[in-house]
Order: C-alpha cells, then sequence, then structure tokens
C-alpha cells in the first residue's frame, strides 16, 4: 500500500516535509506556463552545470534552468507570492529570507533521474539548518513522470553524509548511500499542478527519471529562517533577498510586500 504524504505542516519537524494542495490557481498556472514555455524555446546550446562535484560544460538540458529569479522579474515575484511565503512561514516562521530558486523540467521520456541527496551539503556559503525548499508543482507530477520522493525523517540530528559518484546519466552525478530500508520508507510526492511541497534542506530526497509521453517541470524556491540562518554573501553566487519579517543584515535586498523589485540581473 503506497504511503500518504504528509500534509500537516505541525508534522513538519518531524517528517521533514509537508504538501500543500491547490497554492496557485489555475490562470496562475496558465502564467507560469507561459513563462516557461518562454524560457524553454531559448535554451541555449551548450550550457555550464555543477554535476558530480565539478562545474562543466554539457548540451543545455531543461533540468538546469538554474537562478532564473535575479534576471526576470516574473520568477522573482512568484519567489514572494504570499501564498506561497504563507506555506513556508508554517514550517521557517515570519523572517524569511529568498537564498536560491532552480526550474527543473523532465521533457517527456527524456527527463534525468536525480540521485538521493541533502540540499544543504552543497551550499557552503548557507550556514544553520532552518532552510526549506519549496517545490511547486507547473505541471501535474507522478511516480511515471519523476515524482519527487521523500525518506521521511532522514533529516534527524542533521548529519552530513557521504557522496558517491553515480557515474550515470542524471541530474548531481553524486548520490548519498541509501539502505534498501531507508529507500523502502520513501514516499512519492504525487500533486497536481499548483499544489507543492516544502521539504528540509537535511532530508534525503531524489526522484526517477521520467519515462512517461508527459513533462514534468517544477520551480524549487530555496528560502532559510533569516534569525538562525546566516548567509555569506560574498560566497554566495546569487543576491540574497528578504521576502518577510525583519531586516536583519545590509547586505540582503529588501523585497518585502510594497517594496519594488529591484532591476535584473543582465
Ligand atoms: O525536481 C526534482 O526531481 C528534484 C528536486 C530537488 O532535488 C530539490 O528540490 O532539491
Amino acid at each position: 500500500m503506497p504511503k500518504l504524504p504528509n500534509r500537516n505542516p505541525a508534522h513538519y519537524p518531524q517528517e521533514g516535509f509537508c504538501l500543500f494542495h491547490n497554492i496557485l490557481n489555475t490562470q496562475e498556472i496558465i502564467e507560469v506556463r507561459k513563462e516557461l514555455d518562454a524560457m524553454l524555446a531559448n535554451l541555449p546550446e551548450r550550457q555550464i552545470v555543477y554535476k558530480d562535484g565539478k562545474n562543466k560544460e554539457v548540451d543545455a538540458r531543461p533540468e538546469y534552468l538554474t537562478e532564473p529569479h535575479p534576471k526576470h522579474t516574473f520568477w522573482l515575484e512568484l519567489c514572494r507570492h504570499p501564498r506561497i511565503l504563507d506555506a513556508v512561514e508554517e514550517v521557517l516562521g515570519p523572517d524569511l529570507i529568498l537564498i536560491m530558486s532552480h526550474l527543473i523540467v523532465k521533457r517527456a521520456e527524456d527527463g534525468l533521474a536525480v540521485a538521493w541527496h541533502q540540499d544543504n551539503t552543497y551550499w557552503h556559503s548557507v550556514q544553520g539548518t532552518d532552510v526549506t525548499t519549496v517545490w511547486l508543482a507547473i505541471d501535474d507530477t507522478d511516480r511515471a513522470n519523476g515524482c519527487m520522493q521523500v525518506i521521511p525523517c532522514s533529516h534527524e540530528g542533521y548529519p552530513e553524509l557521504d557522496k558517491v559518484s553515480t557515474g550515470g546519466d542524471d541530474l548531481l552525478g553524486l548520490s548519498v548511500k541509501v539502505t534498501p530500508e531507508m529507500e523502502s520508507a520513501a514516499v512519492c510526492l504525487e500533486m497536481n499542478a499548483g499544489s507543492l511541497s516544502v521539504h528540509d534542506s537535511f532530508v534525503l530526497h531524489g526522484s526517477e527519471a521520467n519515462t512517461s509521453g508527459r513533462r514534468r517541470a517544477a520551480y524549487t524556491m530555496r528560502y532559510a529562517n533569516t534569525k538562525t540562518v546566516q548567509v555569506d554573501t560574498t560566497g554566495h553566487w546569487v543576491p540574497v533577498y528578504v521576502v518577510r519579517g525583519e531586516l536583519s543584515n545590509p547586505n540582503y535586498i529588501d523585497i518585502r510586500p510594497g517594496q519594488q523589485l529591484p532591476k535584473q540581473m543582465p
């Protein structure tokens, strides 16, 4: 019997993730898809990606649309959408910074798998554990098109697990070793477009390749509690934006409600 994902934000600290249904409405999702389709139509031929622990040049793929928010107002505006921030506030509290984002699109019958990993262990400029990722479904997602999978409670104690090279054709090129018992506890985060999950930055998660005839697109937005997490802005590759609550660091950019969005980086 498939395990049902946690939908109660009160259980997030223990489970390490939570599902929120229907956060964006149909019209909002149509607009998101329009922006995404325009980006997909303009993919470069080659791109530099971080894979297997180093930067490499590869044929461009839509799984690697990293950090659109400092470059396009549309994505930055989405990162401060009040209903998305309400979900984040439920698990991280009211003082929130946006630290990264990434569009991950798995084309029909071609989308890459994402091996088991812990996000936080890749982010050396981020100090602290109150960090969460919003994974917004832009398309309906299920096991066949490579939905996210999470191993509940695997963040407990915030262990930094060793990584090994996958040697395979997956998004990261690295994987954390997971026992069959751990893997059998994994939960599939199947959801309709407009729903989202949030996951702790230490919880083990990944996804399988897209073997279906349907696209699987998602927008991941990464947030932290600005009172307990420090970001070294000199070593961080994108600006840090205050989206809600206290303005704690003069190096962060204030985009709280009512603030004009800054000019976009080229
Ligand atoms: O979209 C996926 O399949 C993986 C996403 C992921 O690893 C993340 O959001 O940290």
